[in-house]
């Protein structure tokens, strides 16, 4: 059985002329990507990048970060994608935290450099040489996803080569991927979805993605209709704007149904948007569930029921548990926690032995997530411990990082940040204050778009006298989200 590493870098070249990426009117080979994947592992060990060396990208979705990624394990060294809606600060915490030696940035986000600077180049700026690739072990780090946690900054999941490979290949062999396939990859390249399942799982299945640096709906169509996409992945927010489009262009929902597969997943797709999106494509969506430490651990099938509101039964490889606050197993349809073991279990946070000691019971990883499970194996997210984790849009952020950011306001007494119940986004951001002097809810809100990322922005800040607190003084988020959102 080849490596991990070579599944993924060497089968490049033997698919020769295959398209691999479409990039709006450029087509690149498999062998141009293994070229350019070459030239970038020559440039990087020219610049001095070795195994267990970081390299950080920060850059929009394009055939050139895809081959800068794959130089980057063709010299052993490990990919730090950044989320390129980050601010200065957030960047400037990956930095500091993973410390890398090269950063690889585009022109256009300069401005989200933090001051502290690392070596950097424009990934724009391809070189010519090229190289040949390092023989590593498959169990050595080569990612670090940085992902938002109850604590205030984000923490780097780190990945092997043999954990990212082994697991979604599970997963697409799972979905029936193969070479036929052709993938609109509408995701950004920073996450588990676009990076590990996109991006990885068409390489290892040696199909074709159609690119794009933004999703849109209508994009969506016309690669389906008019590009043969066979596969599109989505989270449940382009799903909403699919059916927002396909309520006014009903007909487009016959261009859609050329496709083969649909799948969502990152975050919970309402019954009534999988029961829509058939009404118009006569495609069910496929509904599975992960997290960037664990990659993906459930899905429905693709022969087989589909279960609406569910996110189906374990991936090949995957074991589970749900258990009481006690850490005992539960019934069937009883409510708990999802316990996870898989061969695609990050290694730890990268710099954070504490916080994965912690997020582990034994070999079960904690995921945080309130499940049940049906008699026949089918698992349902119900919601999640902590009140302090939002996803939105498929984001997953942290309100203690919006809180410290609110209270940095020279009027901000004291913050809470809640994710309110969102057709759209799934949760949408508002903040609750209390304030020592006068301030407006627009310039608080101006003040945190100003530290952060723009999904990150509370839509609405309400100014309160106190904040729901119980006897001992605990904040009782619960009741404010209640209080914000009754009903
Ligand atoms: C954009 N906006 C958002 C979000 N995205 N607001 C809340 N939540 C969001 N996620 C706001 C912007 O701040 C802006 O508001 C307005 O929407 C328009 O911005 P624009 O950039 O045009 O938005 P967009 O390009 O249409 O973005 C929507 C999106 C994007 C395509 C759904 O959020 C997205 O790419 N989401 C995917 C996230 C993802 O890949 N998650 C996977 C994590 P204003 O104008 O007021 O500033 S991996 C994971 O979860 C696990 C492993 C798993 O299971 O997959
Ligand atoms: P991330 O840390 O960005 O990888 O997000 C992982 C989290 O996304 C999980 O812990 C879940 O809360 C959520 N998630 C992923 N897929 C689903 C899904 N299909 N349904 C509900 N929640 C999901």
């Amino acid at each position: 059985m080849p490596t991990a590493r070579a599944r993924l870098l060497e089968s490049l070249a033997g698919r020769g002329s295959r398209p691999a990426i479409v990039d709006g009117d450029r087509t690149w080979s498999h062998a141009a990507l293994d070229a350019a994947m070459r030239a970038w592992a020559a440039c990087l060990r020219e610049a001095g990048v070795g195994p267990g060396d970081r390299v950080a990208a920060l850059a929009p979705s394009s055939p050139q970060l895809v081959a800068a990624m794959l130089g980057t394990y063709a010299v052993g060294a490990i990919w730090v994608p950044i989320n390129t809606r980050y601010r200065a600060t957030e960047v400037g915490h990956i930095l500091e935290d993973a410390k890398p030696s090269l950063l690889l940035c585009d022109p256009s986000l300069h401005d989200a450099l933090p001051a502290h600077q690392v070596p950097m180049r424009d990934l724009a700026d391809p070189p010519a040489a090229e190289a040949s690739l390092a023989v590593l072990p498959d169990d050595a780090p080569a990612m670090l996803i940085y992902t938002s946690g109850t604590t205030g900054r984000s923490k780097g999941a780190t990945l092997s080569m043999a954990a990212v490979v082994d697991g979604i290949a599970a997963l697409t062999g799972l979905w029936g991927w193969t070479d036929q396939d052709v993938l609109s990859l509408q995701l950004p390249l920073f996450h588990v979805h676009g990076l590990c399942i996109g991006v990885f799982g068409s390489l290892l299945a040696g199909m074709t993605m159609l690119m794009h640096r933004k999703f849109s709906a209508a994009s969506v169509v016309a690669d389906v209709d008019e590009c043969g996409a066979t596969v599109f992945m989505g989270v449940p927010t382009m799903y909403t704007r699919l059916l927002e489009h396909l309520r006014s262009v009903p007909t487009d929902g016959e261009r859609l149904a050329k496709a083969r597969l649909f799948t969502a997943g990152s975050a919970a797709l309402p019954a009534a948007d999988l029961e829509a999106f058939e009404r118009f494509t006569g495609h069910r969506i496929l509904e599975r569930y992960g997290m960037s430490e664990t990659l993906i651990t459930f899905s429905n099938p693709l022969s087989g029921e589909r279960r609406p509101g569910s996110v189906g039964r374990e991936v090949p490889g995957v074991v589970s548990r749900v258990v009481d606050d006690e850490g005992a197993e539960v019934d069937v349809g009883t409510v708990g926690e999802l316990q996870v073991q898989t061969p695609a279990m990050m290694t730890g946070y990268w710099n954070n032995a504490g916080a994965t000691a912690e997020s582990f019971d034994g070999p079960w990883f904690r995921t945080g997530d309130v499940v049940t499970r049906d008699a026949d194996g089918y698992l349902r997210i119900v919601g999640r411990k902590s009140v302090d984790i939002i996803k939105s849009g498929g984001f997953k952020i942290s309100a203690r990082e919006i809180e410290e950011a609110l209270l940095l306001h020279p009027a901000v007494a004291e913050a809470a940040v809640v994710g309110l119940a969102d057709a759209t986004w799934g949760e949408r951001i508002e903040a609750a204050v209390v304030l020592e002097e006068p301030a407006s809810a627009e310039a608080l809100i101006e003040h945190a778009a100003t530290l952060l990322a723009d999904y990150k922005k509370p839509r609405a800040v309400h100014v309160m006298d106190v904040l729901p607190r119980n006897a001992l003084g605990k904040l009782q988020k619960v009741a404010l989200k209640r209080q914000l959102q009754p009903g």
